[in-house]
């Protein structure tokens, strides 16, 4: 894809998507289809976006607890995905898992992961077996500025620098960890510098600015599949929600929201269509209604799916051996 036309409106389409989708979940959740909790990813659509546009389908990514945006930004079907969160049994995780476990093998989505820190040892193994393989793919794997601090991104990190692993490390610096301010849990104001430990390159780039992701991913992941290496690229952005739905979000600094949304990636990236004369307001409104009828259909099929069969409870759960034996 160039950065043509229908590229630019591929990337609004996929963020408005995701906004909306995280908006729909959330009014659903009100209203009693979703149980249990949702962390949404709204105000952070554009660092999803521009770096899964940056892959190729058969590269892979790690997801965490705020990876609704993520799995759809990589391909994956807000059907299965609104299902998965109503828990029914056609959802990407046959309804047991819910938000936080969903994931989709066949477009390289390894998972969403409701353990801090768990996508970066599982996004280094699939880049050694990659590198083993002589396979030319990537391993992407989006965390937080909390997720820095715990040590599973140190150890993948210092191995995909030993080994020169083809793994992006995705950092998406909301400025909050849960509710600890990220100035409070590092010293360091571009995280993105901690790559130098390991030996890698490092750049921090505006996170509410698809195309700035997109192009810093794609630098990242041409390196990688060339045999140079790992790549940590920070993507500085906000979410606009709480941490989770009904967080009452006591630790923001006044103004800041409101700072922050003067940058909100949609609405900036919907005049520059229009400023550049990119889209036309029609052209435009067609991808929004596009999008809002893609997500009543996925509110429909949620609503009537049947719930997992009590019988099918230990299914998919362990693994099969030989001999039929179950362990
Ligand atoms: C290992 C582990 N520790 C703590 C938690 C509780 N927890 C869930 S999300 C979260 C904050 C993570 O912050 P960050 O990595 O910055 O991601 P963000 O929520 O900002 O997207 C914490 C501490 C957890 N789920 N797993």
């Amino acid at each position: 894809m160039t950065q043509g036309k229908e590229f630019l409106l591929e990337i609004y389409r996929r963020m408005v998507l995701v906004r909306e989708f995280e908006l729909r979940a959330i009014e659903e959740r009100r209203r009693g289809l979703i149980p249990g909790f949702i962390h949404s990813c709204v105000g952070q659509e554009a660092s999803a976006v521009g770096a899964c546009l940056a892959l190729r389908k058969e590269d892979v990514i790690t997801s965490t607890h705020r990876g609704h945006g993520h799995l759809l930004a990589k391909g994956g079907e807000p059907k299965y995905m609104m299902a998965e969160l109503a828990a029914k049994a056609p959802g990407y995780c046959k309804g047991r898992g819910g938000s936080l476990h969903i994931s989709d093998f066949d477009l390289g989505i390894l998972g969403a992961n409701g353990i801090v820190g768990g996508g970066f040892p599982a996004a280094a193994g699939a880049a050694l077996a990659f590198q083993m393989r002589k396979e030319e793919r990537v391993a992407l794997c989006f965390f937080g500025d909390g997720a820095i601090n715990e040590g599973t991104f140190h150890e993948a990190a210092n191995l995909a620098g030993v080994w020169k692993l083809p793994v992006i490390f995705l950092l998406e610096n909301n400025l909050y960890g849960e509710g600890t301010p990220q100035d409070q849990a590092s010293p360091l104001e571009d995280l993105a510098i901690r790559a130098s430990s390991y030996a890698f390159p490092g750049v921090s780039v505006d996170g509410n600015d698809p195309l700035a992701v997109y192009e810093a991913t794609q630098e990242a992941v041409a390196r990688a599949r060339k045999g140079g290496g790992a790549t940590l690229v920070e993507c500085k952005t906000y979410r606009f929600r709480g941490h989770y739905e009904g967080d009452p979000q006591v630790y923001r600094k006044p103004g800041e929201m409101a700072e922050w949304m003067k940058k909100d990636p949609i609405p900036t990236f919907r005049e520059k269509l229009l400023k550049d004369k990119t889209a036309s307001e029609n052209e435009v409104k067609a991808v929004e209604d596009g999008i809002r009828q893609v997500l009543d259909e996925a509110v429909a099929f949620a609503t009537q799916a049947p719930v997992p069969q009590v019988e099918e409870a230990l299914a998919g759960v362990y693994a099969d051996t030989h001999n039929g034996l179950v362990f």
